[in-house]
């Protein structure tokens, strides 16, 4: 039989079969791999075992999850957003080629997040649409954007995935608080979770502060679509964008066509990736 994983722990599974949810273990084999088995993984079960794991169309490992079609990035004003957050999580969207959209929450606390937000996300193609998971505004909208599409709310802690969810399918799961003094969150929901009512399809996802860039060096440049767009004026072939002279994304930063914020994420993500590189060749 096959099935796909809604829920995962270290030692139990729970996989949909035919719309039924089974509790499953899993062949000691799968848990050692490094890749292991995760929330979206399509799998072959007998006898309550997962005795294979399917091949993945995407796998991402913040949050860790596969074989999704769309991405929603959750933002809010508390906690602030963390753009280099947003632009890995958009660059890893990119390389592993699902659509990605954000969603500006708690709309209540600050209504001209939204606007920031368009401003420096809205020029590339993403989608950004405000929220409110306390009053329940925009929540029909992500409902009808996510149909017939798994879709994981991924972010920082505390910007209100959960409460999303809750909102939307009338739960009552748990949800945490923004940290009163430092407005960091704490971490409230600890695993993945497909959550499924009438064919809306939502992960909740553990939040996190850190992520990689699933990228190399070369394939960076390739993952801004802003910069790919006009890559073919920069001088040289293969132009990264950084140190190389007559580059065409130099100079529409530099007249303020491309955002400098962004251009100034994109070389100390560039310097990160480069660095992490030499590391792994010491090794
Ligand atoms: N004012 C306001 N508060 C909100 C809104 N959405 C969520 N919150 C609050 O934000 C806090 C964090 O919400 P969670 O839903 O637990 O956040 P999360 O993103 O799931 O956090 P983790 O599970 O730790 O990743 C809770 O106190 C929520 O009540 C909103 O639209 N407005
Ligand atoms: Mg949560
Ligand atoms: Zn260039």
């Amino acid at each position: 039989m096959q099935g796909q994983v809604y829920r995962a722990s270290s030692d139990s599974y729970i996989v949909n079969i035919d719309g039924k949810s089974v509790k499953c273990k899993a062949r000691g084999i799968l848990k050692i791999k490094s890749d292991g088995i995760c929330v979206g993984d399509y799998v072959e079960v007998d006898g309550g075992v997962i005795t294979k794991v399917l091949e993945r169309k995407n796998k991402f490992v913040r949050p860790n999850v596969s074989n999704v079609d769309l991405i929603v990035a959750v933002i809010s004003p508390e906690p602030k957003p963390d753009y280099y957050l947003i632009d890995k999580l958009y660059l890893n969207a990119v390389k592993e080629d699902v659509e990605m959209v954000i969603a500006v929450n708690k709309t209540d606390i600050n209504p001209m997040l939204f606007d920031e937000i368009k401003k420096e996300y809205g020029g590339l193609g993403i989608n950004v649409f405000s929220l409110c998971a306390q009053t329940g505004e925009g929540v029909d909208y992500l409902k009808g954007l996510v149909n017939g599409k798994l879709t994981v709310l991924a972010g920082q802690s505390a910007v209100g995935k959960t409460s999303i969810i809750n909102s939307a399918f009338s739960l009552n799961l748990l949800t945490g608080s923004v940290s009163e003094k430092i407005l960091r969150g704490k971490h409230t929901t600890t695993k993945s979770e497909i959550f499924e009512i009438n064919g809306v399809r939502l992960i909740d996802s553990p939040g996190f502060a850190v992520i990689d860039a699933m990228v190399s060096v070369e394939e960076l440049p390739d993952c801004y679509p802003e910069y790919l767009k006009v890559a073919c004026e920069c001088k040289f072939r293969g132009c990264k964008h950084v140190s190389e002279p007559d580059c065409k994304v130099k100079e529409l930063v530099k007249n303020g066509e491309l955002s400098a914020q962004r251009y100034g994420r994109y070389v100390e993500i560039y310097n990160e990736i480069s660095s992490r590189r030499v590391t792994y060749e010491k090794n």
